[in-house]
């Protein structure tokens, strides 16, 4: 029986709901499959957890999380009890960091059944690979003067080491896809940093034969996912320009509570972790009609990272299924639950 053992974090919000969907999904699977089990390790973490203790982990969060084969995290945030950068840079960077998931990949496309702003949807399908560790999100500046004359300097960090290894990521990807890599940059405004980009990009693609390339401007390449989504195949970028590049994928793909992605350690020293690209969204908290599919298709990366493909192709077919059909929710134009739509996704699977 092959047991894979999983840190838990719904974290805040509505991470609180679609985790427990999700692991319900995971059971189902795992007794499909006959020979494989999930065994796992809630942790409380988060705002509330903050609340309580000073800190959003335990003091030897980072040992216990480590000890298991992967994280499953749901959302983290709640600005109401905590200040946003206080509670992403202790639980969610914090990880991200310590744990050496230097390559977050999100894939996006639109499923059937599902509206999207685009008027061909099925031209949409693509990978975003990135850098996960450094980049825009980085704690080097400071802060001067008060009043009016206060000033906050923000210094922004490119390693080579790590710009390549997302770019070698891409490029490995886009080889068993459609053979494309779009780099995202941003030289032309941006003196030192975005220059140096473009070089390591050059330098990496010059190692992978075959792999089409090109490089866009952050500004032109946003638009351009609208305007003409068949250009893209696999898109590498940096810390902020990805996480900016995936909101206008979900918003493509018809709601954010769609989008999957994973958090990869690729030097095998520390578990990977999965999370859904969108955030805790109070808004919608208790009302249970948070969409589940970005946390389920994060699970369905869990599973491909775990080497079970064949069962992550089956949830997504399942998931795309139920969509197609109508289960809806309201994120995306439908009536349906939460629940109803994640019993859709179990009711089929066991078929
Ligand atoms: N699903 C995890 C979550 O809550 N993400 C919210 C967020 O603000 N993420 C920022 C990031 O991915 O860098």
């Amino acid at each position: 029986m092959k047991n894979i053992k999983l840190a838990v974090i719904p974290g805040d919000g509505i991470g609180k709901e679609v985790v427990p969907a999700s692991l319900k999904v995971l059971d189902t699977i795992a007794d499909i499959h006959g020979g494989m089990k999930f065994e796992y390790e809630q942790f409380e973490y988060g705002c509330d957890y903050y609340l309580k203790h000073g800190s959003m982990m335990a003091p030897d969060g980072m040992e216990r999380l480590g000890q298991s084969d992967s994280v499953f995290l749901g959302a983290v945030g709640d600005a109401s009890k905590v200040p946003d950068h206080i509670s992403l840079w202790g639980l969610l960077l914090k990880i991200r960091r310590e744990f050496e998931l230097e390559i977050n990949v999100r894939p996006a496309k639109v499923f059937s059944g599902i509206r999207s702003p685009l008027v061909n949807p099925k031209d949409f399908d693509i990978m975003v690979v990135r850098e996960n560790s450094e980049g825009e999100y980085s704690s080097v500046g400071g802060r001067m003067y008060q009043g009016d004359d206060e000033i906050a300097i923000q210094n922004n960090v490119f390693s080579k080491r790590a710009t390549k290894q997302a770019m070698e990521h891409a490029f490995r990807l886009a080889g068993v896809r459609r053979g494309h890599v779009t780099s995202a940059t941003k030289s032309n405004g941006i003196f030192h940093s975005m220059p140096f980009w473009d070089e390591v990009f050059k330098e990496t693609a010059a190692g992978f034969e075959g792999i089409e390339t090109a490089s866009r401007h952050i500004d032109a390449l946003a638009a351009s996912f609208v305007t003409h989504p068949e250009r893209y195949d696999v898109v590498v970028a940096s810390n902020l320009f990805g996480d900016i590049l995936t909101d206008v994928g979900a918003a493509i793909m018809g709601s954010i509570g769609i989008a999957p992605s994973a958090n990869l350690n690729l030097n095998g020293r520390h578990p990977s972790m999965f999370e859904p690209v969108h955030g805790s969204a109070p808004d919608i908290v208790g009302r249970g009609i948070a969409n589940p599919i970005g946390q389920i298709w994060t699970a369905k990366m869990l599973l491909d990272h775990h080497g079970e493909e064949e069962m992550g192709r089956l949830l997504l077919e399942t998931m795309e299924s139920v969509t197609a059909d109508g289960f809806l929710t309201p994120d995306v134009g439908g009536t349906n639950t939460m629940d109803e739509v994640t019993e859709q996704i179990i009711g089929r699977l066991k078929r």
